[in-house]
């Protein structure tokens, strides 16, 4: 099963530009539970989508699109899992691919970010997500999904858009830190915020898509559907701009916790994806 149930021609590995990673991790969802399902999902739902691309009038696909078999390393334990991922993917980014993992939750973040550390320095990280994910732990762990940009912070460059949940802790350190998050109360039907989360990053960037930072009413499937999302359309224009002015180093997308009657949510997973590629390939390749 390859995304976009591609030719031989252009899915291969070597001439692939995209290279698509299945990472279907899941140890500390807490609502609904199924972001394992999630990468199998994405992918079933890609091989429906049509591959030319009207809006920006092309065959994002003749990029060369591989995917790769599921990764499974170290998931009966965070860091286990993140070393064995960074691993896996320093080895992707070191030959010049762009990366799209699809998780799993939100941790294989982590993994992704300190492969592509190994190769490239100077980065930011633009997490679009409903959900801080800012506490310092959670249910026992530091690795939980909730924690997640909180360790990457300590490292890195990160700007959130898209928040609207958070608790008093996640407050609190916003405040003691100074962070500038972008809310979804503050952008949802606007735009003049476009280009200043992108004026706020480096030129290079890791890009973190959470799935519910999308409304719910076009996002669903995900663990904890928070209402008052991004529109489609926003979206697009918002990753549309950010693919011509950022050169995007690797992806990931997460949280996809599928429904067994909700078509639309892995479509429109899927859709994003390609829609990304599509951007990608017109403006940088
Ligand atoms: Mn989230």
């Amino acid at each position: 099963m390859n995304f976009g149930d591609i030719d031989r021609e252009f899915s291969g590995f070597e001439k692939s530009k995209i290279v698509i990673l299945p990472v279907p991790y899941e140890a500390t969802t807490t609502y609904r539970k199924g972001t394992q399902k999630g990468p199998e999902a994405i992918i079933e739902a890609s091989r429906n989508i049509e591959l030319y691309d009207e809006e920006t009038d092309s065959e994002p696909y003749k990029v060369g699109i591989h995917t790769l078999k599921e990764f499974r390393e170290g998931f009966d334990n965070p860091q286990k899992m993140i070393k064995a991922l960074a691993d896996k993917v320093q080895g992707l980014f070191s030959l010049g691919k762009l990366v799209i993992a699809l998780g799993g939750e939100h941790t294989i973040t982590l993994g992704m970010v300190e492969g592509l550390r190994r190769e490239e320095k100077d980065f930011s990280i633009l997490i679009l997500d409903a959900h801080a994910d800012l506490r310092n732990s959670y249910e026992g762990t530091k690795y939980s999904h909730a924690c997640g940009a909180r360790r990457l912070i300590e490292e890195n460059r990160i700007l959130q858009v898209g928040i609207r949940s958070l608790c008093q802790e996640e407050a609190d350190f916003i405040k003691k830190k100074d962070l500038k998050l972008f809310y979804a109360k503050d952008i949802v039907g606007k735009e003049d915020w476009m280009e200043e989360v992108i004026s706020r990053l480096s030129n290079k960037i890791y890009l973190s898509i959470d799935l519910d930072f999308l409304d719910p009413s076009i996002m669903p499937a995900v663990g904890t559907p928070e209402p008052g999302g991004l529109g489609w359309y926003e979206t697009l224009k918002f990753l549309r701009l950010l693919t011509k002015e950022k050169k995007i180093l690797g992806i990931d997308v997460v949280e996809l916790c599928p429904i067994p009657s909700d078509i639309p949510s892995s479509f429109a997973a899927a859709k994003l994806i390609y829609k990304l590629i599509a951007y990608r390939t017109t403006t940088q390749y």
